[in-house]
């Protein structure tokens, strides 16, 4: 997270002028973590190779946070071409992906090691 506070300590602006501007950017950081907090957690089990559940419906125009567990004891591939993710998940194993903001839409995944069984798609609305 960065926030980019353009000519801070230019000094031939008044001090007024440079505080006001500085309360701006530290509000602005602030509505940045508060957003980051707020990113709601889809949970996503890769079980017998399937996904559960196979269609996952998530908030259009926001970020959001999916929570892969695979749950068999080998490894899978999260892949999705749509949302531009890739990611190996060892068996057993948990892992973050964040995606979006979104346009309201259907996007498809897959399990790359399994791809006959492991299907789902993320729906946006
Ligand atoms: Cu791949």
């Amino acid at each position: 997270m960065r926030v980019i506070c353009i000519n801070m300590t230019r000094p031939n602006k008044k001090v007024l002028m440079r505080a006001s501007r500085l309360l701006a950017c530290l509000a602005l950081a602030g509505a940045f973590t508060a957003a980051a907090a707020a990113e709601p957690e889809f949970p996503l089990v890769i079980k017998n190779h399937r996904f559960e559940p196979t269609e996952l419906k998530v908030p259009a125009g926001q970020r959001v946070k999916l929570l892969v567990h695979n749950q068999d004891s080998t490894p899978e591939e999260f892949e999705s071409h749509s949302l531009n993710r890739e990611k190996v998940i060892p068996g057993g194993a948990k892992a973050t992906i964040f995606i979006g903001p979104l346009k309201p839409g259907r996007y498809t995944f897959f399990g790359e090691f399994n791809e006959k069984t492991a299907q789902g798609a993320v729906v946006a609305e």
